[in-house]
């Protein structure tokens, strides 16, 4: 894939189409990551006339779209050797693996000199949680693909038939057909047929990434996973719980610095955001979940490689919060929390792999940087 497009390619996608409301106006409206412009909505990002008759014929699981990605998920699983041909039923994937945790009580959010307040990551305060289990690893391609060749569910990026990509993923032809951007983060690009199993738009494929994190996963799509899976998301304070990994009030999930002894822990951007990506981590995209050494509890890139959702509604009121013991965050919002940062996260843009910052979005947005881990009650 090529990777790289000249300066001229990026100010055109920065002046695409002026966005325009449409029924995925608050589709993606709370992605914005860049801290100043944290405040910054955006209305709306692409228009969509067009696309209703797509949501139409793609959102139900019976089209001849549903079936066509079910099969070509059975044929990916298949080929990858990761399908016993006797079995006809796919099952979920199995669970034993996952890190039993006893709870307890811990130190949560940060005051950290790097943190931003207006994102809620402070005050910080004892939190306690439960027992519960939770993955090592984000949900993968494979896990995906068996539930949609199980299912035939269709994921939201197919129901509205776009969804973000960023720019320097993009083939050529891809970011020509792209149609629009959002107007403070041009290096998004709303790509028609971008979704899970073609995660750079029409052209691309997972078949050699089956065990990176999928993504293009809405909130909402990671939940009809853990239904089918009997799992769940975790709520904000047992993601954080996990992700510190036993260690108290630090920055990372490994200490405080980023990269001790010069080795790289995590998935995030070196470089020049966003037009250049040394990659000097190994990735400049997604990279295998279970890339880099794990944290104290056995979890790998809770830090960086993707957003993961976590069940809570999204809120920066500490007021709002919950109860210290076992909090779920607000009864009722518009957005729902994500953690840990991204490959896209960069110290001077989106400085949000530190273990107590946060981020949100709409339940029915997706990109190709959010993706989710799963719990299962002990
Ligand atoms: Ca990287
Ligand atoms: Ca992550």
């Amino acid at each position: 894939m090529d990777n790289e497009i000249d300066n001229d390619d990026m100010k055109r996608s920065a002046t695409a189409e002026e966005p325009k409301a449409c029924c995925a106006a608050q589709r993606n409206a709370a992605f914005s990551a860049e801290p100043q412009a944290a405040e910054a909505k955006q209305t709306a990002v692409v228009d969509c006339s067009g696309l209703h008759a797509s949501y139409q014929s793609n959102s139900d699981a019976d089209s001849p779209h549903s079936s066509a990605v079910a099969e070509a998920a059975r044929n990916l699983l298949a080929d990858a050797g990761l399908l016993p041909s006797e079995d006809s039923i796919v099952r979920p994937p199995a669970t034993e693996h996952f890190v039993r945790l006893q709870g307890g009580a811990f130190w949560m959010g940060t005051e950290d000199a790097e943190a931003f307040p207006a994102d809620g990551e402070g005050p910080m305060r004892q939190v306690t949680v439960d027992a519960f289990a939770i993955s090592p690893y984000a949900v993968t391609n494979e896990d995906f693909a068996r539930f949609v060749a199980a299912t035939g569910y269709v994921t939201e990026a197919e129901r509205f038939d776009w969804s973000y990509v960023f720019h320097l993923l993009a083939s050529e032809n891809v970011t020509a057909a792209a149609i629009g951007s959002p107007v403070s983060t041009p290096w998004w690009l709303a790509v028609q047929g971008a979704f899970w199993l073609q995660p750079e738009g029409p052209d691309s494929s997972i078949a050699v990434r089956m065990n990176h994190p999928v993504v293009h996963i809405s909130w909402n799509d990671a939940l009809a996973y853990c239904d089918w899976a009997g799992l769940r998301l975790p709520t904000e304070s047992e993601w954080e719980f996990a992700a510190r990994g036993g260690l108290e009030r630090k920055r990372y999930p490994w200490g405080d610095l980023l990269k001790p002894d010069e080795e790289h822990r995590c998935n995030i951007w070196q470089g020049k955001f966003p037009v250049k990506n040394n990659a000097s981590d190994g990735y400049i995209g997604t990279a295998p979940v279970n890339t880099y050494q794990s944290n104290g509890y056995g979890l790998y890139n809770v830090s960086g490689n993707v957003w993961e959702w976590c069940a809570d509604w999204f809120t920066a009121n500490p007021a709002e919060r919950g109860p210290a013991v076992n909090p779920r965050g607000p009864q009722a919002g518009a957005e729902r929390t994500m953690k840990g940062g991204s490959y896209l996260c960069h110290k001077s843009y989106c400085n949000r792999y530190r273990v107590g910052a946060r981020s949100k979005n709409t339940p029915d947005s997706s990109t190709g940087n959010i993706g989710f881990r799963c719990v299962k009650d002990v």
